[in-house]
């Protein structure tokens, strides 16, 4: 396992009993046959390529991370297929049935900043997080469960707190997830003054990296090894790109997901800024 996991350049990664993960989609267990005595092995994947995007979030501007997460549980499946015939297995990414910074953090793979994200010491936020949940126990792939580290927490600067264009992190009054300018820029409909102003203000058309990019963790933090990060970035989204992209090619880009007429929306936004 740790093989594989390597050669797929996963250097994070770390074993933990789903009983001691935050389960809140228990019907995505069932759909994959798995009960609670079942085995995660969550991973890091970094994702920051060196290309420093103008107008979008770098989440946006790397190839789509469920196409890289579809390709891996492929992979891991066939492996599995050959070495376990009769285990259960199956590899979630994001939409997954635990809560991913909680189980990334309590496996030790790195700790909780204030922005909600898991700090990783090499990569700092910039990892996607994905795990293989299998009713395999740890040492029949070569693993052990890892020692349960308690949540830590980053040191709490405050940066993220002061950044943060929709005041997410007020200590006072934390303003609803669903006011991330990361979410208003994913939502489907009209987009208010407010929000419109809020996109152009901060630079980002797609998602929103102001909390991770103030963070001091991420000062030194490394950019990815993996070359599917690495490949094809953009570094602008407008208007023309999207209009000349075939739907094939929109299809491998992280803001296909709500359809191309949304994130048309928002070019046009910058278009006419
Ligand atoms: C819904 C969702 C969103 C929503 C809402 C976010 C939220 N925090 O609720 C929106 C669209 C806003 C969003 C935005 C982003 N997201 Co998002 N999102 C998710 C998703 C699918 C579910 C999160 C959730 O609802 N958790 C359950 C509820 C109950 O969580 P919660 O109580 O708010 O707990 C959160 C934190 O408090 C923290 N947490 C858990 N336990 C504890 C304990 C303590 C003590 C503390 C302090 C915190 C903490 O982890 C939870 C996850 O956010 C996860 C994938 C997953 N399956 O976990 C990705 C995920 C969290 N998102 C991710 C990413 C990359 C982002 C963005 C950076 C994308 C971008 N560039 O725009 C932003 C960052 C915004 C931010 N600062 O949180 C990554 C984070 C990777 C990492 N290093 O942590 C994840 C894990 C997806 C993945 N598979 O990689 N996201
Ligand atoms: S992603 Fe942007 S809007 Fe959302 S919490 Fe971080 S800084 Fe605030
Ligand atoms: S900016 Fe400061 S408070 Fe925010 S996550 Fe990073 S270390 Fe923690």
């Amino acid at each position: 396992m740790k093989k594989l996991l390597n050669e797929n350049k996963i250097e994070f990664f770390s074993c933990i009993p789903l009983s001691k993960c935050k389960i809140y989609k228990k019907y995505l267990l069932e759909r994959a046959s798995l009960t609670e005595d079942a085995s995660v092995i969550i991973m890091l994947i970094p994702y920051r390529s060196k290309i420093i995007p103008k107008n979008i979030s770098v989440y946006a501007s790397v190839k789509d991370y469920h196409k890289f997460t579809d390709e891996l549980r492929t992979r891991v499946k066939t492996f599995f297929e050959k070495e376990y015939p009769y285990a259960k297995v199956e590899l979630f990414a994001d939409h997954s049935p635990i809560d991913e910074v909680h189980a990334a953090c309590i496996s030790g793979l790195g700790f909780i900043g204030d922005n909600g994200l898991l700090i990783n010491e090499k990569y700092s936020s910039f990892v996607f997080l994905c795990e293989i949940i299998t009713d395999l126990k740890p040492e029949a792939f070569g693993m052990e469960y890892a020692k349960e580290a308690e949540l830590k927490r980053c040191y709490g600067c405050g940066a993220c707190h002061s950044a943060c264009p929709s005041n997410c992190m007020d200590e006072s009054d934390p303003r609803p997830k669903s006011e991330c300018l990361s979410a208003i820029t994913q939502k489907k409909g009209e987009l208010n003054e407010k929000e419109i102003k809020m996109m152009l203000d901060n630079g980002s058309i797609w998602g929103c990296d102001v909390c991770q990019n103030v963070c001091p963790y991420t000062k030194n933090a490394e950019y990815t090894p993996i070359d599917f990060f690495n490949e094809d970035v953009i570094d602008e989204i407008t208007t023309d790109k999207i209009d000349m992209m075939s739907d094939d090619e929109l299809f491998t880009r992280p803001f296909s997901w709500r359809g191309r007429d949304i994130i048309r929306r928002n070019t046009e936004i910058y278009k006419n800024r």
